[in-house]
């Protein structure tokens, strides 16, 4: 596996890492990373990736393929443009999208970070096919990001989970909306550590949450900061099915981390950030697409049932707080 030995092969890479590249584009860009991840109905994946242009903005850009690992039908132009003129929380680009098949509207929502003065902001906007999109503008006001729409309305309420940064940190919050414009009953989920944790300081949503028999299951980064800079790795919590705002299980240690070179060497080294996830037939195959570095695209494969029982043998009691 690329020479990277993983101790607890939760998530195995592919041996074909890094899937998508700078080089793969057919425009010029910077660089390739967080992308969005769905299995269209034609059974293709899609993968809606954060793309860096030389000018060091962000638009995002879809690629196809027919088996989730290569063959991609990349878009030969950008399929979702920031527009200033509009939306004035874009003028410096938007990055980092989430994808969430609401089934209620027949549409996927796709929450995106955008980018301005202001600093990052989180914006939403609805597709049926990823080539028109009707953009909500911005619902989340900066500083906000790391945020996914659950799927369906819990209460009668449709609900996010995003990550503002206020005086008490940057901790994992849930809101929620009547109508997708409007968002209140805003409250923590899940708080960044503290000291020596792995996960300290700074967490936020990696993939959307996933609707499991035993409560949402969320993987989300923490942030450890170094003597020569952040790292970024992945854990897991569980959710209460009706109510996400209750914490169920917590694990205690990161489960994937920066290993591999095209994880550890790039324009932001030792990150994986993965955006999106597509789960195969079984209800348990798991195949998590994410940002290397953030230079590329890379994927690992897993098993849901197994996040589930590592969960149970690997909790913080029941601890959604700082400690
Ligand atoms: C986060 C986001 C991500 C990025 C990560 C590491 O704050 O900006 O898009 O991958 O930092 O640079």
């Amino acid at each position: 596996m690329n020479g990277v030995s993983d101790e607890l092969t939760l998530f195995t890479r592919h041996p074909a890492n890094p899937l998508l590249c700078k080089e793969n584009w057919p425009y010029p860009i910077s660089s390739v990373f967080n992308a969005g991840a769905v299995q269209l109905a034609d059974g293709d994946t899609l993968l809606l990736c954060r793309i860096e242009d030389r000018s060091g903005l962000s638009h995002l850009c879809a690629a196809r393929s027919a088996n989730g690992v290569d063959g991609w039908r990349i878009d030969p132009k950008p399929t979702l443009m920031a527009n200033p003129q509009q939306f004035p929380e874009e003028i410096w680009g938007i990055e980092d999208p989430r994808i969430t098949y609401v089934p209620e509207l027949e549409q996927y929502a796709v929450a995106y970070t955008s980018f301005a003065r202001g600093g990052p902001g989180v914006s939403l906007a609805l597709t049926k096919d990823f080539r028109s999109f009707e953009r909500y503008g911005v619902i989340m006001s900066p500083e906000d990001k790391d945020a996914a729409l659950l799927p369906r309305r819990i209460g009668g309420r449709w609900a996010l989970i995003h990550r503002p940064m206020t005086t008490l940190g940057a901790h994992m919050w849930i809101s929620y909306s009547p109508d997708l414009r409007h968002w209140g009953s805003h409250k923590i989920i899940l708080e960044a550590r503290r000291g020596g944790w792995w996960d300290a300081n700074k967490i936020g949503l990696c993939s959307p949450p996933i609707e499991t028999a035993k409560g949402w299951l969320m993987i989300y980064h923490g942030v450890r900061q170094t003597a020569s800079g952040s790292i970024y790795r992945l854990g897991l919590a569980l959710f209460d099915l009706e109510n996400p705002e209750v914490c169920l299980q917590r694990g205690n240690s990161w489960i994937f981390g920066p290993e591999a070179p095209y994880e550890r060497l790039g324009d932001v080294n030792d990150v994986v950030f993965p955006c999106g996830q597509t789960i195969d037939a079984d209800g348990d195959t798991i195949h998590l697409y994410y940002g290397a570095a953030d230079s590329n695209i890379a994927l690992a494969t897993g098993s849901i049932r197994r996040l589930l029982s590592w969960l149970d043998s690997n909790m913080s009691l029941s601890d959604r707080r700082a400690v």
